[in-house]
This record gives C-alpha cells, structure tokens and sequence, in this order.
C-alpha cells in the first residue's frame, strides 16, 4: 500500500504552492492556521479534525458542478458523476445509522434544520389542505386559496430546547427564523439539578400542543432518552424532530443507542457532519419513508444547487465513520469527557449538571467570580481555544454568559487518553484560579477585561504546545 503520509504531505506541499503563486497570504494563513491547530488544546465541543482523505475530497471540481434537484431529477445536464456521489453519500448515511432515507444536501446544520421545519409544515399541513382544494401540488394553489391558508392556519407552534438550557438557536430562539415562523415555546431544565425533566416536557407538550418538538442540544452534558419524547410528541400529535448535530459521532459509534439513539424514535433527525462525526463542514437529514417525499423537496423549498464536493467528502466521512475503529472512538470520546469532569470536580470547579454522559462538559465559572467571556480570553492567551456559553439562568446574558463549553471530540482524534484529560483539566483550572476580573476605564468592574496571574499565561502555553507534540496532528505533514 502506498505511503499515505508521505502522499499526504507531498499532495498538501503542491497544493500550497498552486495557490501561492496566485495569493501568497491565503498560502501563508493557510500554513498558520495548521500550525496554530498543532500547538493549541482545541475544546471547542463543536470542532474535531477530519482525515486527510475527507479534506482532499473537498478540493476538486466538484465545486464548480450545479446540480438543483434530486439523483437522476436534476435540473442542469450533466450531473451523473454528482449523482454517483450524492447516492453513496445517502447510502452509507442510511447504513451507518440504520435510517429509512437519508437526504446529504444541506449545506449546514441550520440549513438542515429549516429544511427540516419547512418539510415537516409541507408535509403535516400542506398535504390535508392540497386535498381540500383538491389540488395536486402547491404550484396548482390559487392566491385565493394561499390567502385562506394563511388566515386559517396561522403560524404552527414549535417546542423546543431554551438556549440558556443547552438548545440551538434553531430549536425556536425568539431572534432565529425558527422563533419568527413557529409560535414557540421552550423547555428548559430542572434549576436544582441541571437536568432535563421530561415531566415537564410532558406537562408543556399538553398545555402548547406543538406541531413540531424538537429535541437535541449544543451545549447540554447528558444524554436524552428520545423513546420518552417520542412517547410525548405522540401523546399530543406532535412530529419529533431531532437534532443530533453536536452527538452524531456518538449515535454512529453505537454509544448512544436504545432509548437514547434518536433514529428509531423520531419522525425526523438532522445533523452536522463536522462535529464528533468528524466529516466535512454540511449538514443532512435522516428521516422516516413517511417524511422522505416532503424533506426530498429541500430544493427547491428552501436549498439552492447542493455543494457536490462536500457531499463527495461526506460519503468518504460516512464510509470512514462506518470502520470498526469510529466506534472505539466514540467511546474513547465519551470515556475522555468523564475523565475531563472528574478531574474538574476534584480540583473544586462547578460543573452544570455536576458532570457529563456525552462528549460535552460545561463549566460554570461564576464562583470563581469571572464572566465566561472573561474565562474564555484567559484561556486563549493560555493557549486553550474553548467558547463562552450561557448556563441555565445566566445572570450574564448570551454575550459574556457566565460557562464554558468544553468537548472532547478534538483531542480525542489527536489520541489523548483519560489521564491526558486530568492534565487539561489540570491546566485549565490553573489558568482560571489564577484569573481575576479587570475594570473598565472608570474604574467599575468589567465583565470583559481581565488579569492572569504573572507568568501562568506563558507557562500554560508551553505545557499545552508540549502535551500537543505528543499527539502530533496529521503526523508527517511537513509544510516547511
Ligand atoms: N456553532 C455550533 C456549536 O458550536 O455548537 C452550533 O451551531
């Protein structure tokens, strides 16, 4: 077999010369931006590192292909390699998690989700109207018959995970489309414990009557037991929608499974590909036979010409992630985001729901009296690229929030072990024990500004670029 490392390197090499010769500064960022990934402890919950292969297939003239439309219905000529491709992505999609379709084209996990919306709108209410107006499709609706539509129906209700909660902008956030198209309502989580109550969902779901329930999250540390919401959504004639973007990588190495693999359970499912299911950058849907002709329909109903070369990227991901060895590492995810609480908990940092089950773990940095903005820079300056992220309540807001989400999905690609987890935690509480909160030019405390400790910036810095090297990141990939 060929030298894939060396392939890699050279192939990378050549590439970076091509495009040096047109904008050297997109070379030269390009060369940063690997060297900054190689030295810095990358915790972002959302982030990981797809293999060269996915990477290489990004970068071909698939880009310059348009192919509106389904496999073999397209609106372009020319499309049967896109075809080829957008097939395998959906098939080794609907193997990897065992769905009855799956559609690759959403660009990414919002477009996904409002592809999502529109088709589960088209499909529950659409359709029994269409049969009043005895109408074949909605291009046969009059204006007339659109304007009744509108008046009788209204908007459709929506319920849906609070952002502060752990939930997506998407899931119905006031300021997000999915809170301007839906009436919404939220549920959040339980103020004692951090957990979510599923009776309180129950009570919800009765009182709102949504159409749509959505379950799923980007910044809740558990897992949910998806057959208790299909049971909900069931009892009040809502669809279940699930959004696994953030723990698909968990659901396809069969750590999530049962009561808390959503495929099963729910009508439809989005996600990502990027997060812990390490793919390309794009989103797609699994949904039931039931769902498929209507989320079949994303373009044109919401989606412009699919992104061929990324769903190339995704079929290599999915055939990637459908290797025995995707499942220890999804394990090894879940298995590093306990150690990475633990070693939290001994060193005496709060954690919302005082701990994790998934690939997430959240850190409430109020007690030690920072802002998760002020937490979040430190860390940077540390060398440790995390995000600030609201807790249940925050008293802060969504800008300087008082948490900080954390993910093992990254490191866990470099290879990183339990006891790794320990140091970075380790090295995080360090870095914030000794961080204090800056004040403003007149004087009043800042919820931005802040002071490291002299000398725990630099030394935390160098410890993560050592503890880094150890875990080298596309080892042999020598773009000097
Ligand atoms: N931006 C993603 C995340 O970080 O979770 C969700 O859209």
């Amino acid at each position: 077999m060929a030298d894939l490392t060396a392939l890699t390197s050279s192939a990378y090499q050549q590439a970076l010369e091509v495009i040096a010769s047109v904008e050297p500064r997109i070379a030269d960022a390009t060369k940063q931006e690997l060297a900054d990934q190689r030295a810095s402890l990358k915790l972002i919950a959302s982030e990981n590192y797809a293999s060269p292969a996915v990477l290489l297939t990004m970068g071909t003239w698939f880009s310059d292909k348009y192919a509106e439309g389904t496999v073999g219905h397209r609106f372009y000529a020319g499309c049967q390699n896109v075809d080829t491709v957008e097939q395998l992505a959906a098939d080794h999609a609907k193997e990897l998690f065992g769905a009855e379709y799956a559609y690759v084209q959403p660009h990414s996990g919002i477009d996904a989700n409002l592809t999502a919306y529109w088709a589960i709108l088209a499909h529950r209410v659409e359709g029994p109207w269409l049969e009043k107006f005895g109408a074949k499709n909605v291009a046969e609706l009059s204006e007339a018959d659109w304007e009744s539509l509108r008046a009788e129906l209204g908007n459709q209700r929506l319920l849906g995970m609070s952002l502060d909660a752990g939930g997506h902008l998407t899931h119905g956030f006031r300021p997000n489309i999915s809170g301007k198209m839906f009436h919404q309502q939220q549920y959040g989580t339980d103020p004692e414990t951090g957990l979510l109550d599923y009776d309180v969902v129950r009570a919800k779901a009765r009182e709102f009557k949504p159409l749509v329930l959505v379950a799923g999250y980007s910044a809740y540390p558990r897992r949910v037991n998806f057959a208790k919401m299909r049971e909900i959504a069931d009892e009040v004639g809502a669809t279940l929608m699930v959004d696994m973007a953030h723990f698909a990588g968990l659901v396809a190495g069969k750590v999530f499974t049962g009561d808390e693999d959503p495929i099963p359970h729910a009508h439809v499912v989005t996600s990502t590909s990027h997060k812990s299911l390490r793919g390309p950058r794009g989103g797609f849907i699994l949904a039931t036979e039931e769902y498929a002709p209507s989320v079949d329909r994303g373009c044109p109903l919401v989606l412009g010409g699919p992104l061929s070369h990324v769903m190339a990227a995704k079929a290599v991901a999915f055939a990637e992630a459908r290797q025995e060895s995707f499942q220890t590492y999804a394990q090894d995810v879940a298995d590093n985001a306990q150690a990475l609480a633990e070693g939290f908990k001994r060193r005496g940092i709060t954690l919302v729901t005082d701990g994790t089950d998934n690939h997430i773990v959240l850190l409430d940095v109020s007690p030690l009296g920072l802002t998760g903005r002020q937490a979040e820079s430190a860390l940077l300056d540390s060398g440790v690229v995390t995000n600030r992220n609201s807790v249940p309540a925050d008293p802060n807001g969504a800008w300087y929030t008082s948490g900080i989400r954390l993910g093992t999905p990254a490191l866990t690609t470099r290879g990183l072990g339990a006891s790794d987890f320990d140091y970075v935690a380790e090295l995080i509480t360090q870095v914030l024990k000794s961080t204090t909160p800056g004040r403003t030019s007149a004087g009043a405390a800042s919820k931005a500004s802040y002071v490291i400790a002299d000398g725990v910036a630099g030394g935390t810095k160098a410890a993560a670029a050592e503890l880094m090297e150890k875990f080298p990141l596309y080892p042999g990939l020598d773009l000097s």
